[in-house]
């Protein structure tokens, strides 16, 4: 039975990839950060079910634990997905940012070496379309230069480069997956695409009055994180480590997005006015599907607070290699990918204002 070790296993994408290695037969064992409450809800239903999956406590700021959980699970595969991953909040915290997604790149690659483990462990690194930036070529490749545009993206860029650099010093099978936005139904709810759905769904349900948004001219290659965690298994199941860009090879803007989600929750909207002054209104509604919404209701607005110090305006990633090489292609459109995450939060609106309607007093957390 194969071993894999998964720094990240409660975000997002560790979910997902801990779910397809236990379909395969692996024994999969799980970094979990100690917090005041419980983080493990996206991997909860997985360990209640499969024996096969173990969690332990750790911190890739922290290099002893690191190199004991190497030593102690001698995994044949580790996936390094555990990063401070929120672009804005690495403007607020940079040394944070580089001390996990950068020193803590190192800290896992030493802790293989320090073991003896540099010819069994096959490592993967979580690399971004971030990196790009401020592109210098477009579509962006596994080529095209590096501009980063943030402290996670310069931290990110240093993860990228000592990843290269222990495979091309020490012979290891190490690699870099530069992957493009990817979302889901467990997709973070600060993240632009889940606070939209999350918010439009509250929205047509009564639970929110309106969204507030940065740079909606913001244009990302959006695909889903199930299809780019079956890449990640795959990089590390070739005969030679390499790095690949992941990505649909479409882009959209932020703006179309909202659009999409709020057809999907039954809402038509017309944008109108221009920089911080650009707003959405209700044009009109399927009101089966939100009953709580008026034609004429501005749903969205523009605020400052979410601008950041330095934009990545445009990212279009050209997947050709992985095609080539590796035979991937995604299989979610991002209208499908959209459609799932709107499902999903409607279903959890209705669950609130149905509490709601009955007396129970619901808070819901507004990112601020
Ligand atoms: P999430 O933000 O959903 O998950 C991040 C994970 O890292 C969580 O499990 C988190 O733990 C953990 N983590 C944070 N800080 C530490 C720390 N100090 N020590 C150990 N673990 C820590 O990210 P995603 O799943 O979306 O992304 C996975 C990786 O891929 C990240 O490295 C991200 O930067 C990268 N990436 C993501 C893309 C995307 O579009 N999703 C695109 C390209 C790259 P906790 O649950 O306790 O917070
Ligand atoms: P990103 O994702 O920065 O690309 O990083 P995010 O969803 O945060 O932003 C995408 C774009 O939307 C614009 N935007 C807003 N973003 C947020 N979060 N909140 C808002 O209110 C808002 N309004 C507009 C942003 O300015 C940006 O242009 C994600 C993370 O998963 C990284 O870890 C990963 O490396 C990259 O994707 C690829």
């Amino acid at each position: 039975m194969k071993k894999a070790l998964i720094t990240g296993i409660t975000g997002q994408d560790g979910s997902y990839l801990a779910e397809l290695l236990l379909e395969k037969g692996y024994e999969v064992h799980g970094l979990i950060r100690r917090a005041s409450s419980f983080n493990t809800e996206r991997v909860d239903a997985v360990c209640n079910t499969n024996k096969n999956i173990h969690l332990h406590y750790g911190d890739l700021t922290d290099s002893s634990n690191l190199i004991r959980l190497v030593k102690e699970i001698q995994p044949d595969e580790l996936y390094n997905l555990g990063a401070m991953s929120h672009v804005a909040v690495s403007f607020e915290s940079p040394e944070y940012a580089a001390d996990v997604d950068a020193m803590g790149t190192i800290r896992l690659l030493e802790a293989i070496r320090i073991n003896g483990l540099e010819k069994k462990t096959r490592f993967y690194q979580a690399s971004t379309s971030e990196l790009f930036g401020d592109v210098r070529e477009t579509p962006q490749r596994e080529t095209t230069p590096f501009y980063p545009r943030s402290p996670y993206a310069v931290a990110k860029m240093y993860a990228y480069w000592i990843t290269v650099n222990y495979r091309e010093s020490y012979g290891m099978y190490a690699c870099n997956g530069i992957l493009f936005n990817h979302e889901s139904p467990r997709r973070g709810e600060t993240f632009v695409t889940r606070k939209i759905t999350r918010t439009i769904a509250n929205i047509s349900q009564g639970l929110e009055s309106c969204l507030q948004l940065g740079n909606i001219d913001s244009l990302r290659d959006w695909g889903h994180a199930k299809d780019y965690v079956r890449m990640q298994w795959m990089m590390l199941q070739q005969d030679v480590a390499d790095d690949f860009v992941i990505a649909t090879g479409k882009q959209i803007s932020v703006r179309e997005f909202v659009r999409m989600s709020a057809l999907e929750a039954g809402i038509e909207l017309e944008f109108t006015g221009t920089g911080v002054d650009e707003i959405a209104t209700v044009i009109a509604i399927d009101h089966d599907k939100a009953p709580s919404v008026n034609v004429g209701a501005v749903i969205v607005r523009i605020s400052p607070k979410f601008f950041r110090p330095a934009e990545v305006e445009t990212l279009l990633g050209d997947p050709s290699k992985a095609k080539e090489k590796l035979g991937w292609t995604p299989e979610i459109t991002v209208e499908e990918m959209c459609a799932e995450m709107v499902a999903n939060d409607i279903n959890k609106a209705k669950q609130h204002a149905l509490l709601k309607a009955n007396g129970f007093d619901v808070a819901i957390s507004l990112e601020n």
